[in-house]
């Protein structure tokens, strides 16, 4: 082999490398950028084939995606919106000082729309389409506001005229007269404003991940005319830690879900200091999105950078701007023009060179590409017009951006809400606010004239684009009730056929599924889980959606259940993943207002991993005002045998129970199953409550009885007597109350408690001890507010006040449920429940574990009698000897 000396060595590289370019240079002059990439892609695999290792990045450099060349003009007046944008700034600003000047301040948040302002601001004025005029009524954007930027919604809002000063006065002081501002958005308590709750951090990105592929299911499945609507997500750089907000950015690419766009306010800082001090959070999302298969738009500098930028022929600006991390971007952010100057640039003389013209004011005021209106409108056109899958605007910003010595950049800032007079008046004259040195100490909120040139704008461009943002506003049309035809079998009974609960309830989907006038509107919405409800019927039936159709032959084709996936399937298999099943839940349980469409969604799931789980998504849920069905499944801690302790559920009642308009039951026969979704369609979609439900079904197989009469009222109420005393004037009586899979065990004690022990009891279904302890407390409450009228008396106590015996409860969940209803009763209540960790085991074996099988029944009433005098002890000691209970058996609640 020759040698080459080093010298040579490097020369001849040199020269390589030259030709390289040169050729690639002739291809682009000659056949376009398309060309260029084609032949670095076949160069590519033909290296890797030829056991080439090529080092992976998904990064870009730390540049802007759209270069100045190829950017358009941006169409309106430039001038007139940096206007109204610093008008927006200002009352938003002004809201939050107002707000906190009391001594006992309320709080509130300016720096995160401080960073955001041009991010909203090029959105209200070019992109966010309305729903609420004309043609675009069908055609308007989701958007998914970040929660922290409210009081800048707020305050272009009051500036459109929608809301007025009163309102921004009482900002964050809901219970006011006239109304007040929720903290942030919360269509709870502004429901013809926001839309959908974002403050949970993660939650806004995920829910709008199903939106938007929600928003192509009603397109596939004809419920809605085909539309150019998006969906807007916007979150900050922190936010993306939580695990929901990147945890499912697969899908939408997967699904090609060009109606969804991401922007994220990368201002570097979350609440406590920088987000990634030692990294580059802009291009660490911008690897995940890439890799996730998302089109990655990054608007980092602003437009001063450009010619900069162009005189970079050598690529050493870009280089530095690539080395340095968040931390020290955010250190120039509060330094002055000459520091930046010093260690930015000066870190090499030719860089020195490239902005020695520049005062170190102008360096200082060199802007960020999320603050500059040509820079954001770029992103956001490319975004929009991107064909065939998601887009992810990371825009970079400045936190607290012009608050200048109260907080700008600065660490504290997140949690500034005071400014005294001299930061007001710095951020007043900064954003050219008409308001005099005077008056300005006052913080007054400014609004120009009606018919000024501003407001005229904001107008007329919100008019152009269909209407206000956000707006919340019911669009769809009054259910008819479901034909009662569809419910009625379930009230015969089985006929001592065995059946579960999980399979009266599939069974009814299936019916309801099958209905001319509303079966098309069900939403059944599954985590991988089908199979384990016996709902593997469904999927022939009705089908599962997928865009895509189905684009193989599935392995079970020649059976009658087979797997089948079609473009208009009804069925939303979501996969392992109940956070997105709620998230699509949300979005189908809100299709009445946001597309006008009454989807009925039922999501069956593990019972343990709902509220457990997914406790903050289902109470956005109740923020959202969805409505539909959540079914925990396998539900009760000893009824879902052998899982063990991480899958029996005894607890979701009593989470469900904090969920203010959650309606909530444990069910136990088919009948009471069908009355509660009867009624629970018909008040959800013909009286239009914001309401949802939630019931839990258990695998445990046993015959269903008829429903007895006139009970439909006390089910719906929370409890019934199933089955009356035979002996009513016994001498010994009791009152046993009894829930779910636990009611068989509790009629089975009933049967024992006659037969040997002379004892005739009553046994109540109690189908929500949710409901009882609801009404209870109304009822008390309204007794304690109107002394001299006569009292009210809670439904349970009304069951219950003549009833003789002693009482005792039995159900699968936590002692707590019943409980929560003893202080109505007229004795107290025995209670037996399922406190503590599950354990895998039979039935049976767990039943007399937890303390709450038929014989557990029977030894409480026995003692409840004995401690009323009624029986001697002796026989309750017989009785657990007899049904070999051991009495020193360690305390299963602890255990
Ligand atoms: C689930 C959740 N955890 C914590 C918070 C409290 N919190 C509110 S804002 C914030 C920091 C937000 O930082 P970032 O997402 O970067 O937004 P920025 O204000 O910087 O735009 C935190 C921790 C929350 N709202 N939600
Ligand atoms: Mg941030």
């Amino acid at each position: 082999m020759r040698y080459i000396a080093p010298k040579d060595a490097a020369e001849l590289d040199a020269t390589e490398t030259r030709e390289w370019l040169d050729s690639l240079d002739y291809v682009l002059q000659t056949g376009g950028s398309a060309k260029v990439a084609r032949l670095l892609r076949e160069l590519t695999i033909h290296a890797r084939q030829n056991g080439v290792k090529l080092p992976f990045t998904a990064n870009t450099p730390y540049i802007n995606t759209i270069s100045a060349d190829e950017q358009a003009l941006m169409p309106g007046s430039p001038d007139l919106e940096r206007r109204i944008k610093s008008l927006v700034r200002w009352n938003a600003a002004a809201m939050v000082v107002r707000a906190n000047k009391a001594e006992e301040g309320i709080g509130g948040h300016i720096s995160t729309f401080a960073s955001a302002a041009t991010l909203y601001e090029v959105g209200f004025n070019h992109f966010f389409r309305g729903r609420s005029e004309g043609e675009s009524a069908n055609d308007g954007d989701v958007i998914f506001f970040q929660g922290h930027a409210a009081p800048g919604i707020y305050a272009r809002a009051y500036l459109e005229g929608r809301i007025d000063e009163s309102h921004l006065e009482n900002f964050r002081r809901e219970t006011k007269a006239g109304g007040g501002l929720s903290s942030y958005p919360h269509p709870w308590l502004m429901p013809d404003f926001w839309e959908y709750p974002t403050v949970s951090m993660g939650l806004g990105p995920l829910m709008a991940i199903y939106q938007a592929r929600f928003m192509r299911y009603l397109e596939d499945r004809n419920l809605k005319p085909k539309s150019s609507a998006k969906v807007w997500a916007f979150l900050g750089d922190g936010e993306t830690d939580e695990p929901e907000a990147l945890g499912a950015i697969t899908l939408p690419a997967r699904e090609k879900l060009d109606n969804l766009i991401f922007v994220v306010n990368c201002n570097l800082q979350r609440l406590d200091g920088p987000v990634r001090g030692n990294g580059q959070i802009i291009q660490e999302l911008e690897a995940a999105f890439r890799g996730a298969g998302w089109n990655v738009v990054k608007a980092i500098w602003g437009r001063e950078w450009d010619p900069l930028l162009a005189k970079d022929r050598d690529g050493l600006l870009v280089k530095r701007m690539g080395e340095i991390v968040d931390g020290q971007y955010q250190k120039y952010a509060v330094e002055s023009g000459a520091y930046v100057r010093e260690h930015f640039w000066g870190a090499d003389p030719r860089l020195l060179d490239m902005v020695k013209h520049l005062s170190d004011d102008q360096l200082k005021k060199m802007t960020l590409g999320g603050h500059d209106p040509i820079k954001v409108y770029n992103a956001y056109r490319a975004a929009v017009e991107h064909k065939g899958g998601p887009t992810v605007v990371l825009a970079r910003t400045i936190k607290g951006y012009g608050l200048g010595e109260a907080g700008e950049g600065k660490n504290i800032t997140h949690q500034q809400k005071k400014m005294n007079e001299e930061e007001l008046r710095a951020f007043r004259t900064r954003f050219g606010i008409p308001i005099s040195d005077a008056e300005v100490g006052k913080t007054p909120f400014y609004r120009p004239a009606e018919d000024s040139i501003e407001i005229k704008y904001m107008r007329e461009k919100r008019k152009a684009l269909g209407g206000y943002v956000p707006t919340r506003k019911v669009r769809a049309e009054v259910m008819k009730p479901v034909a009662p035809d569809v419910f009625e079998e379930f009230q015969k009974g089985t006929d001592g056929r065995k059946a579960s609960t999980t399979m009266v309830f599939v069974r009814l989907l299936s019916k309801l599924l099958r209905d001319k006038e509303m079966g098309h509107l069900v939403v059944p919405i599954v985590p991988d889980e089908a199979r384990t409800f016996g709902m593997e019927a469904l999927f022939r039936q009705v089908g599962i959606y997928s865009h895509a159709g189905q684009m193989y032959e599935p392995v079970d084709m020649d059976t009658l259940l087979y797997y089948k996936e079609a473009s208009d399937g009804q069925i939303l298999e979501e996969g392992i993943n109940e956070a997105g099943s709620m998230s699509s839940f949300i979005a189908a349980g809100t299709a009445y207002a946001t597309h006008g469409v009454n989807t009925i969604p039922f999501f069956i799931y593990y019972s343990m991993f709902g509220f457990q789980r997914i406790g903050d998504l289902i109470w956005a849920a109740g923020d959202s005002r969805a409505r539909g069905f959540l079914l925990g499944g396998t539900s009760g801690r000893t009824t879902l045998a052998g899982e063990g302790l991480q899958h029996q559920d005894g607890n979701s009642q009593l989470f469900a129970l904090a969920y203010p308009n959650c309606v909530s039951y444990d069910p136990a026969f088919a009948y009471e199953i069908a009355i509660i979704i009867e009624d629970g369609i018909k008040r959800m979609y013909v009286d239009q409550e914001s309401i949802f439900y939630y019931l839990t079904v258990m695998n445990e197989q046993y015959a269903m009885p008829e429903m007895p009469n006139g009970v439909k009222d006390g089910i719906l109420k929370g409890m019934y007597r199933f089955r009356a005393a035979s002996k009513p004037n016994a001498a010994l009586r009791a009152q046993l109350l009894g829930s779910g899979a636990i009611l068989p065990e509790v009629i089975k004690a009933q049967e024992i408690l006659e037969s040997k022990y002379n004892v005739s009891a009553d046994v109540w279904s109690v189908t929500s001890y949710t409901e009882l302890y609801r009404d209870g407390h109304a009822s008390e409450r309204w007794n304690m507010l109107h002394p001299s009228d006569s009292a009210r008396v809670p439904y349970v106590t009304q069951c219950l006040k003549d009833a003789p015996g002693v009482l005792i409860a039995a159900s699968d969940y936590v002692k707590a449920m019943p409980d929560a209803i003893d202080r109505w009763l007229p004795r107290p209540l025995t209670v037996l429940g399922t406190d503590g960790f599950g354990r895998s085991e039979t039935r049976a074996s767990l039943r007399e574990f937890f303390e709450v099988d038929y014989r557990y029944v029977i030894v409480a009433t026995l003692a409840a009698l004995a401690r009323d005098g009624k029986l001697d002890a002796s026989i309750v000691d017989q009785a657990i000897k007899a049904h070999n209970i051991n009495p020193e058996k360690s305390n299963p609640a602890t255990s």
